[in-house]
Order: C-alpha cells, then sequence, then structure tokens
C-alpha cells in the first residue's frame, strides 16, 4: 500500500477482494435497492454470506434481522444486522450502535485500545503475522504517546530473534533477546523484570507459532504465562491471538483450542487483504467470544489499526 493513505482507504482498499465476492454474489453493492427485499435478493445475499465465511447460524440471523428491519432499503438493513453481529454485547442501558447509526456517516476513528496492563502476549500459528503485529503494535502505541518493549520470545527459529531486533533498531524499542534455542520463559521472565524495573508502559512478548495440537508447545505458551506473572504480578494482563483471515474457518477452530489452552483476551485478525473471507470476523466475534482488538490489511505498519464494527462494515459495503 502507498504511504500517506487514510485509513479509512487502507481499510476500502484491503477489503477489496471481500467487497468484491459480495458484489459478485449478491449484486446489491454501489445500487439503491429499496425494492429488493425479496426472496430473490435475500437467497442471493445468503450465498454471498457464506461465501464470505460468516457461517451458517450468524448469516440466518443476518437474515432475519434484515427481513425484520423498519430500514427502507436492504443495504442499510444489513449494514446495521452486520453491525450488530460485530459488536460486542452492551451493558443494560446501553444501546449498540445499529440502528441508531445513519447509513454511512463519515468514518468514525478507531477508539484507542487500551492494554488492561503492561505486558501483552502474542500468540498464534506459524506465519500468522505475529512478529510483524507486534512491530506494527509498538509503532501504533508509540505514536500514541506510550513507552514500548519487546521481548524475542521465539527462540526456536534462526531469524526469528534477528527480525524483532531489526524492528526494534528501526522503531528504537529495546528488545530483549535470549539465546537461540533457548528457554522462551526466560526472555519473558527477562522482559517483564526489566519492563517493571524501567517503568516502561508497554511490553510486547513474541512467540514461537505452534499447532494447537503440539502438546509441549502448548504447555509451554502456559510457562511463559506463568513465567511473567513471576516477574510482575498480574501480568501478562493480555493475551492476544493473531488469526490470518487467509485460513478462514480454519483458523477459529485453532483459535478455540488456543482459548482452551491459555485464555485470551483478544484477537488480533491479520491478512484481510489476502482473502474473500473477510466475514471471518463475524464468526470470530460470536463463536469465541473474544474480543477483536485490531485487523491487518497489508504490508505497511499503518495497514494495522484497531477494530470498529461501523468502520469495518461502512469499509466492506460502501460502494
Ligand atoms: N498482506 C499482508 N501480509 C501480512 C499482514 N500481516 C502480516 N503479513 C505478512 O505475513 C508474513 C509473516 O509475518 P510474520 O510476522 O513473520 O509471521 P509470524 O506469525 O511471526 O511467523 P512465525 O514466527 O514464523 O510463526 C510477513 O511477510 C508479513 O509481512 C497483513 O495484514 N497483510
Ligand atoms: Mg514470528
Amino acid at each position: 500500500m502507498v504511504r500517506g493513505m487514510t485509513w479509512a482507504e487502507r481499510l476500502r482498499g484491503g477489503l477489496q477482494k471481500t467487497r468484491a465476492q459480495l458484489n459478485q454474489n449478491a449484486g446489491f453493492l454501489g445500487r439503491s435497492l429499496s425494492s429488493a427485499r425479496d426472496a430473490d435478493a435475500l437467497e442471493d445475499l445468503e450465498m454471498a454470506l457464506l461465501a464470505a465465511d460468516v457461517g451458517g447460524p450468524a448469516t440466518a440471523d443476518i437474515l432475519r434481522s434484515v427481513q425484520a428491519s423498519r430500514r427502507p432499503d436492504l443495504l442499510a438493513a444489513l449494514s446495521d444486522a452486520l453491525i450488530e453481529q460485530l459488536e460486542p454485547p452492551k451493558e443494560a442501558g446501553e444501546e449498540n450502535s445499529s440502528g441508531l447509526t445513519p447509513w454511512f456517516e463519515p468514518a468514525v476513528k478507531p477508539a484507542p485500545v487500551e492494554p488492561a496492563g503492561h505486558v501483552v502476549m502474542v500468540i498464534g500459528v506459524n506465519g500468522v503475522g505475529k512478529t510483524t503485529t507486534i512491530a506494527k503494535l509498538g509503532q501504533h502505541y508509540m505514536e500514541h504517546g506510550k513507552s514500548v518493549m519487546f521481548a524475542a520470545g521465539d527462540t526456536f527459529r534462526a531469524a526469528a530473534g534477528a527480525q524483532l531486533e531489526v524492528w526494534g533498531d528501526r522503531l528504537g524499542v529495546p528488545v530483549i533477546q535470549g539465546r537461540e534455542g533457548g528457554d522462551p520463559a526466560a526472555v519473558a521472565f527477562d522482559g517483564a523484570s526489566s519492563r517493571k524495573a524501567r517503568g516502561t508502559d508497554l511490553l510486547l512478548v513474541d512467540t514461537a507459532g505452534r499447532l494447537h495440537n503440539q502438546t509441549n508447545l502448548m504447555q509451554e505458551l502456559g510457562k511463559v504465562h506463568r513465567v511473567i506473572g513471576k516477574a510482575d504480578a498480574g501480568e501478562p494482563a493480555e493475551v492476544w491471538m493473531v488469526l490470518d483471515a487467509v485460513t478462514g474457518q480454519n483458523g477459529l477452530q485453532q483459535a478455540k483450542k488456543f482459548n482452551e489452552a491459555i485464555p485470551l483476551t483478544g484477537v488480533v485478525v491479520t491478512k484481510l487483504d489476502g482473502t474473500a473471507k473477510g466475514g471471518i470476523l463475524i464468526p470470530i466475534v460470536r463463536e469465541l467470544g473474544v474480543p477483536i482488538k485490531f485487523i491487518g490489511v497489508g504490508e505497511q505498519a499503518d495497514d494495522l489499526q484497531p477494530f470498529n464494527a461501523a468502520e469495518f462494515v461502512e469499509a466492506l459495503l460502501a460502494p
């Protein structure tokens, strides 16, 4: 992606494949369909949602709420229904924005994602974008005035520490390194201790990629988690799993297993630019029950931003 683009433009560009798929299947984008809430249009919409990996149960709910909507046109009704699916349920008395949001309001600026404490552990399957996400998060939080450190907890892959070191140098972020082949828990312990000693706002802990069925490696994550708590009580306040959107439902099933092994506090969805199945965000919110913190739509630092449901849906459906 090109520098100087706004986030709204990056997001729209990044969702291009999913939008094209919806358009191809449902043919409802960029047109006014005030008279189209008929069986054919709904059936097309159903196919489009399923093809975008929205999943059966959520698709059924979306169709129901579109049919029940008082909105004059299908697109606005669909927008409400999608936002409702993507927003975590609100406390009593607070209204979700769906139903209240005027159609295509100017993009909402994403609210900053405030970590609940000082240490964020970043986990996930191999190659999903953990290390580059840490770099992007580091830049994001520095731009928001926070001091940042990295811990290179991937001691498994030869070049992993060096990869994080390069990012650290570029961003001016201190990187706590371990020995290659060493114990990742030791690196995490050093990182958490030195974060506390220095009073740095935020420590991002990288980990090696792994599959949920690699029992030893899953236990290792638990150890990294416990050891951080020994260095700094109550930390890590956050455990964020990075999910590659391209892996769709498969990635979601992996996330469920990870969540059983080590409770997640958030999800970061990367590579939305590489898939027509951007609808996967809906079952992530619905079935995993863990909030989406950030989404990524490309390789540049600015291509990762806080997730906002209304903004996402607007970028997905806007003509
Ligand atoms: N197109 C695109 N590429 C991305 C995105 N996020 C990350 N990547 C790319 O994905 C590739 C893998 O990223 P890494 O950060 O090394 O992934 P990882 O999870 O740390 O990989 P392992 O440590 O090997 O498990 C890199 O080429 C990244 O630039 C994204 O949102 N869009
Ligand atoms: Mg990595």
